[in-house]
């Protein structure tokens, strides 16, 4: 028996309020068994949601060693979420999804690797959605949506057909973008915004209709 951990062994990266939501839905997924949890601030010693804090970041290239090659980042901040993301590919890990029983995926849909969806969200015939990318509770993705890279989709959002959300972007809490629109990269649209017209990078935006209120470096 090889020294370390087994196949479908998986580690969490994060250990905050995210971090729990994603150990509910791994742990009724039944694919992987969360074996520990890597955070920042948390201690060696310490449990999340029943999870032993098992180190933190310097030991992701060593856990990899023992034959841990399973994670998910879980940790809301996108660019956060990013970086961590390219480091535990670049190292080998597999990164897994993590999609509660509830959410309803057309087998149309391409869901590639790394990405949570959460309880109650549903995404529609042929959307794509890449890698890293947060689909959090009850939010609907229509029919031919495109959701780039570590996009984070807030609660409640309503994306209508053929929408495309570019890298890094966060829409907040409950915000509805009607068919066609395309939204651009690192932008941040505001909750409960109506988004109407075309949003480009780095901006952000909010109301009903959205409208561009500054610009991010
Ligand atoms: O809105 C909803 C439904 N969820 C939000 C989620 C998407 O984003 C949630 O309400 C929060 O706004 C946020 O959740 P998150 O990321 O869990 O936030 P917080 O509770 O602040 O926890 C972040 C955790 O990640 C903390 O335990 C940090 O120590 C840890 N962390 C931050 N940066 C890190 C790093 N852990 C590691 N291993 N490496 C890091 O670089």
């Amino acid at each position: 028996m090889m020294a370390g951990y087994l196949y479908n062994d998986v580690m969490i990266i994060g250990g905050g309020g995210h971090a729990k939501v994603v150990v509910d839905i791994l742990t009724q997924q039944k694919t992987f068994t969360v074996v520990g949890i890597i955070d920042k601030q948390a201690g060696i010693g310490q449990y999340i949601a029943g999870i032993p804090i098992i180190g933190d970041d310097s030991s992701i290239e060593d856990f990899f060693g023992k034959n841990l090659i399973n994670a998910i980042i879980a940790i809301g901040d996108n660019k956060q979420r990013a970086y961590l993301y390219e480091r535990l590919r670049d190292i080998g890990y597999t990164l897994v999804n993590a999609i509660h029983p509830s959410a309803v995926v057309s087998p149309s849909a391409q869901v590639f690797s790394g990405t949570a969806i959460m309880p109650g969200a549903i995404v529609n015939a042929s959307s794509l959605i890449r890698e890293n990318v947060i689909i959090n509770t009850k939010v609907s993705i229509d029919h031919d949506c495109v959701l780039l890279e570590h996009c984070h989709i807030a609660p409640g959002c309503t994306l209508a057909g053929g929408v495309t959300v570019g890298q890094g972007t966060l829409l907040g809490a409950g915000v509805t973008v009607i068919p066609g629109i395309n939204i651009g990269a690192w932008s941040i649209i505001g909750a409960g915004s109506v988004v109407v017209s075309p949003i480009p990078d780095h901006v952000v935006a909010y109301g009903v209709p959205a409208k561009i209120i500054r610009y991010l470096d």
